[in-house]
């Protein structure tokens, strides 16, 4: 199954109190998350940063990635691969300039595959993305039900936990 889910874990976390969790036990295709579609300025500078965490990723694939409409087709623009292997939380970020045709970006986050029915496991948090030095999308990941939940009962009242945001997604074609 590969699913998308917001995750928090009080002892586990960036900024309280949760993050996206990529996860993926199938030995094909990706699990992924995308943002909404982000107006840019063609030929403007970006710079996108993110926070992550990863388990058992094992081939080349998880991306930090954006994709850009030129009017007719999304298509690639830029991207950043994750390391191989395990590690703690690590900010992370990359730069590039909007191309001519460029007008508008979704930003995708994508976990791997499993290899040899090792799971593969991404998390991230707090997304930025940045046109000429501003900050044009925020996301720190806080599932919409946990926020209205806080908002009632407060912070410290929330233990951990996870909320499924889809399962099976197949890649942005
Ligand atoms: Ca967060």
């Amino acid at each position: 199954m590969r699913k998308t889910e917001y995750d928090f874990w009080p002892g586990n976390y960036i900024s309280f109190p949760s993050s996206i969790k990529l996860f993926n036990d199938e030995e094909t295709g990706w699990a992924i998350w995308q943002s909404p579609v982000i107006s840019v300025t063609p030929e403007s500078s970006m710079k996108v940063e993110v926070h992550s965490k990863q388990e058992n990723i094992l081939t080349k694939w998880s991306l930090v990635r954006v994709d850009g409409f030129d009017g007719e087709k999304w298509r690639w623009v830029e991207g950043m691969r994750l390391p191989l292997g395990s590690t703690g939380w690590v900010p992370r970020n990359f730069t590039f300039s909007v191309p001519s045709d460029i007008r508008a970006i979704k930003v995708g986050l994508s976990c791997t595959h499993a290899v040899n029915g090792v799971p593969a496991i991404a998390w991230f948090d707090d997304l930025g993305v940045y046109q000429d030095g501003v900050l044009i999308y925020a996301n720190d990941f806080t599932a919409p039900l946990l926020r209205l939940a806080m908002s009632v009962a407060g912070p410290l009242t929330v233990g951990a936990g996870a909320i499924i945001v889809s399962e099976g997604l197949r890649p942005a074609s």
